[in-house]
């Protein structure tokens, strides 16, 4: 509480210091946000001569490899923009001044420089401003080409973040092995939960079509270490793995291959029977398992990297092994049996609910998968969304995590903002993201989502797996919004490293951005640091989950009753009548608390140890009640409402701080941020006053002193409908 009302209070500040700050070193009018972080304006006169003389020459390994050609023409490139001249390319270190990319099988007097090159692995990299040869030079260095590609794009971020280029000592191996982009583009173009356009995948004119701009998505993801994408929907069909379909994939994969990308696509478990002209599906059945076997040989004869296959089972609808009466492990363990030939991977998706299953949807997964630890082949990874139901603005971290520590378990966030307001409304993630990957599951001393998702909790070797949801399509900003490219932003770095500091990758992502001038970046950072708990406010304050429109998801809609399965209504989450509000998952409830290690079992199951955030959705608590856990002795209803307030409150001081920055931000840039957020403010109200109306129809309650009263009737709010929504997809 305290802490929201000293974010409220600096960026209040902040918007009213920022015409002193700002630098006036605006981007160009025309800025329109293609560039991304990779945008590389012409540095200051000082510090384009500082970035000159440290780039006088690009001294590289010489073979001919694509990937090389990707990292040397990436520094060209950045260096032209950023200093006025491209460094000329040399054979050998012959001046001062020289960028050189060096492995150890290129320059064998690495090993003599004392460079932690064991630590770095096969992805790692090092910058070092060193003497060589006589000569000042600054080393970029890696085991691979892979990474010269990542640190060559760490060089360029150093050079945009205006460090010490005489003084460059920085090493850094990422932690996870597959930081994966999960596209939910369909073969029609449309995407599911897409607010940035139609898919980038132009199927219809691949092998041909946009070459720039996949090359362009492909750097930016480069940029962050980011190394697999899977191409198509988790919801597909099974012509996905038809020969003229996988040939456009193989298109795709050899132009994202030199920026260091492996793709992957959602395989449908059905597809035997739909493209194989068998009777069956049934992981068991030999000629299945011959079919898929063979299809796998096909697919590795036209992508010999390929990744392998992404796999959402059993769930909302999807086929699956339980269809035939096998388990998650016979289906999984089927197509690992057709991919390890080739190396290749099975993602399994443990997003399962069933209208079969009358309980809480929050335990269903647990429920299913548990059973099945240690009994996944080893090249399988089960896929884990963050939390127990469906990607909320906030939920407690999923109990699978730490649950089965004989399993590869991957973490599934979702960057594209199905339930923060899609595109419209600025949440910046890496908050939300950083609270669950530190989340303390408690489960064995130190087991940390992200340690248990990096593989530094089981120490042994396995696959490891960080996947995003990806918030791409073709809209010119890539993301549908300018900030939502920051959501991008730090998935990756997170993914490549799940110990960063949200707030750090936020600094870093506006100096990139929009310029680092010290004010400005001040002022972003604040702005979307609070930005994710201004939209748990105004949409589903202290635990609440789900209140979303019914499948499109945009906007309130509590009072929804009707629909046919119960854990698709609002009313199922929220549980609100005229006493009270809040699921009970406690021992009197569903008991899904015990799905969690003793330590958040006995915190958790006792509302007074509930901290506010997460108490609805762990407690049904009376609307008169004044649980300790506020300080601040409201009642439930009182501060459910304050929440909501609290909520569109800090919209409004988000918008004020970005007016107040209007001289420092480009105009068009700021324009379409500026015209957003109107749109945030005037649905963050819809949000409080559709809720505050709904529940106020329940408990009776008047409202607390000084509310204001909510601007329309609840009939008025129920009789909405938006045939506009975006994201449906397919
Ligand atoms: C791809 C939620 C979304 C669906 C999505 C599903 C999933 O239910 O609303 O659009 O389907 O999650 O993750 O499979």
């Amino acid at each position: 509480m305290e802490t929201r009302q000293k974010w409220f209070k600096a960026v209040l500040g902040l918007a009213l210091a920022l015409p002193l700050l700002a630098s006036g070193q605006p981007g160009q009018p025309g800025e329109d946000g293609y560039d991304l972080w990779l945008r590389y304006r012409a540095l200051p006169a000082a510090a384009r001569a500082e970035l000159l003389a440290h780039s006088r020459s690009l001294v590289g390994p010489t073979q001919d490899s694509p990937m090389l050609e990707a990292a040397a023409g990436e520094i060209e490139r950045g260096v032209a923009q950023m200093g006025g001249r491209a460094p000329a390319r040399a054979q050998a270190i012959s001046s001062d001044g020289a960028l050189v990319l060096a492995t150890p099988a290129s320059l064998p007097a690495l090993a003599s420089l004392g460079l932690p090159l064991a630590a770095l692995g096969p992805e790692g990299y090092a910058l070092r401003s060193t003497r060589l040869d006589g000569h000042a030079i600054t080393l970029i260095a890696a085991n691979t080409e892979r990474g010269l590609l990542y640190g060559s794009f760490a060089w360029l971020r150093a050079v945009q973040l205006g460090a010490d280029l005489a003084h460059l000592d920085e090493q850094s191996a990422p932690k996870v092995r597959w930081r994966m982009l999960d596209h939910w583009d369909n073969l029609d173009r449309t995407v599911e939960r897409g607010y940035a356009g139609l898919s980038i995948w132009d199927w219809a004119a691949l092998p041909g079509g946009p070459r720039e701009r996949y090359v362009d998505y492909a750097r930016a993801n480069a940029s962050l270490g980011i190394n697999a994408a899977v191409l198509n929907n988790v919801n597909t069909r099974a012509e996905m793995l038809t020969a003229p379909w996988l040939f456009k994939v193989a298109a795709l994969a050899d132009v994202l291959r030199p920026y260091g990308i492996r793709v992957f696509v959602s395989a449908r478990f059905s597809a035997p029977l739909e493209i194989g002209g068998l009777p069956t599906a049934d992981p068991l059945d030999p000629r299945v398992r011959a079919w898929w076997r063979a299809k796998a040989d096909e697919i590795y004869r036209l992508i010999p990297d390929f990744g392998g296959f992404l796999v959402k089972a059993n769930s909302e609808g999807e086929p699956g092994p339980r269809d035939y009466g096998r388990s998650h492990m016979d289906g999984a363990n089927m197509l690992a049996d057709a991919l390890a030939p080739h190396r290749g991977l099975v993602i399994w998706r443990a997003f399962v609910y069933s209208e079969k299953d009358a309980d809480d949807r929050a335990k269903q997964a647990y429920t299913e998968f548990v059973p099945g630890d240690g009994k996944f082949a080893a090249n399988v990874v089960v896929q884990v969304k963050n939390g127990p139901i469906d990607f909320q603005p906030r939920e407690p971290f999923h109990p699978l995590f730490g649950a089965m520590p004989h399993t590869n378990l991957g973490l599934e966030f979702e960057i594209t903002k199905e339930y923060l307001g899609f595109s419209t409304h600025l949440a910046y993630l890496g908050p939300l993201f950083e609270e669950v990957l530190r989340a303390d599951t408690h489960q064995a001393p130190g087991a940390t989502v992200a340690r248990i998702v990096d593989g530094a909790q089981y120490g042994d070797g396995r696959p490891t797996l960080i996947a995003g949801v990806a918030n791409i399509g073709t809209d010119r900003n890539w993301c549908g919004s300018q900030f939502d490219q920051a959501n991008w932003y730090v998935f990756g770095r997170l993914a490549w490293d799940p110990e960063l500091s949200a707030e750090a990758v936020a600094r870093e992502w506006a100096a990139r951005t929009f310029g680092h001038a010290p004010g400005v970046v001040d002022a972003i950072a604040q702005i979307m640091m609070g930005s994710r708990e201004a939209v748990v406010d105004y949409m589903t304050p202290l635990g609440l989950a789900h209140l979303m429109g019914t499948s499109h998801h945009y906007g309130p809609a509590p009072w929804v009753a009707e629909l046919a399965r119960p854990e698709w209504n609002p009313v199922y989450y929220h549980r609100a009548d005229a006493d009270g509000i809040g699921f009970d998952r406690g021992a009197s409830g569903s008991g899904a608390v015990a799905q969690y290690a003793p330590y958040w079992a006995r915190r958790w199951g006792d509302a007074a140890t509930t901290p506010p955030e997460l108490l609805l959705w762990f407690h049904h608590v009376g609307w008169d009640e004044r649980p300790a856990a506020f300080g601040d002795g409201r009642t439930v209803w009182e501060e459910l409402v304050h929440r909501y307030d609290a909520g569109v409150a800090a919209v409004v001081a988000m918008r004020r701080a970005w007016d107040a920055l209007a001289p420092a931000i480009d105009p068009r840039r700021h324009a379409e941020v500026a015209s957003f957020l109107a749109v945030q403010e005037r649905e963050a109200r819809w949000w409080r006053d559709a809720c505050v109306a709904y529940f106020q129809s329940l408990n009776h309650r008047a409202l607390p002193a000084g509310v204001v009263a909510p601007a329309a009737t609840l009939e008025q709010y129920r009789a909405m409908k938006f045939s506009f929504a975006a994201g449906r997809g397919g």
